[in-house]
């Protein structure tokens, strides 16, 4: 049985409405590659920047199960094991892996998942044997005009999509797959990068649609303009609380988010012990991060 989303309010740090709920979370940054190309996206490894995706190192399922422990022991704040990254879940077998092994061992924690939704309709039974609680789906646009705009392509049964097509197979995965989880009793929140110049008058229909496929909870992240869109504007504070009222009167608005590394542990927006953590050198292979 999934976790209520009574108590995710209380003991999850990314569906507490109203104030914060002061729990922590942990990533595990266990999976590696990215089966799709946001513009915005720089896949990275390094230890310096605070961004979604970027992660200093990536580590087994066996090591993340450590990695609990030890979090856990040092911050009891700490209520929530993710993995956001640094590439897509989906894309690898290590995320899914990760959590059975997790629902084994601490039956105690929320376990918490982000992907961009490429597999989800596929991969959804997987998602809720492994028993998954609260689901991440990145959704940045519902119209394939304007998604084409933010994805480059997808790797899509062993081919390399691009533009309108792309964007339709994406879009069309995404929504099936939230209408499977959250069918399942999966807790399904949605995240939309906000692109001024590209997605600002389109998010309130992401949220519509999102909500009619059953999500529950709506994430709107300011852009941080890099790569392909650092030409592109990081919204201000009044666009991001107008567009966050015309969400809501879809879908209930999250507002705390700290647009965390793929890597971090502790309290979004407050104390990090991932240094203690993930002690490890930098490995430097090419990963993908997460958004
Ligand atoms: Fe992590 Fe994401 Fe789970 Fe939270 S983060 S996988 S739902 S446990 Fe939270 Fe961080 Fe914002 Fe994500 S503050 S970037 S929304
Ligand atoms: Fe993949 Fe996430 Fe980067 Fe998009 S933001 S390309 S989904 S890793």
């Amino acid at each position: 049985m999934s976790v209520s989303i009574e108590e995710l309010r209380s003991r999850h740090p990314c569906f507490a409405l109203g104030a914060k709920n002061n729990s922590g979370r942990i990533h595990l940054p266990v999976s590696p590659g990215c089966n799709i190309g946001c513009r915005f996206c720089k896949r990275d490894i390094n230890d310096t920047e605070v961004r979604p995706g970027v992660s200093s190192s990536i580590i087994t399922p066996d090591e993340a199960l450590d990695a609990i422990r030890k979090a856990t022991e040092l911050m009891p704040e700490i209520q929530v094991a993710g993995v956001a990254g640094p590439g897509d879940t989906l894309a690898t077998p290590y995320a899914l892996e990760t959590f059975r092994k997790i629902k084994d061992r601490f039956q105690d924690i929320i376990k918490c998942m982000s992907t961009n939704g490429l597999m989800l309709a596929e991969r959804a039974g997987e998602v809720i044997e492994a028993g998954i609680d609260s689901l991440t789906v990145t959704v940045n646009a519902v119209d394939p005009e304007i998604l084409a705009q933010i994805n480059e392509f997808i790797i899509w049964q062993g081919k390399r999509i691009e533009g309108i097509e792309a964007a339709k197979i994406l879009i069309e995965n995404q929504l099936e797959g939230i209408r499977r989880v959250s069918a399942g009793g999966v807790t399904v929140k949605v995240n939309t990068v906000l692109i001024p110049e590209i997605n600002r008058d389109h998010v309130k229909e992401v949220a519509k649609a999102v909500s009619e496929c059953g999500a529950t909870i709506y994430n709107i992240i300011p852009l941080i303009p890099q790569h392909k869109l650092s030409h592109c504007t990081e919204p201000s504070c009044e666009l991001l609380y107008e567009v966050r009222k015309e969400a809501e009167e879809y879908i209930k608005v999250f507002r705390h988010c700290s647009r965390c590394r793929a890597d971090a542990v502790g309290l979004p927006g407050g104390k990090d012990i991932s240094k203690q953590i993930y002690l490890r050198e930098i490995k430097a292979e090419n990963t993908f991060s997460h958004g």
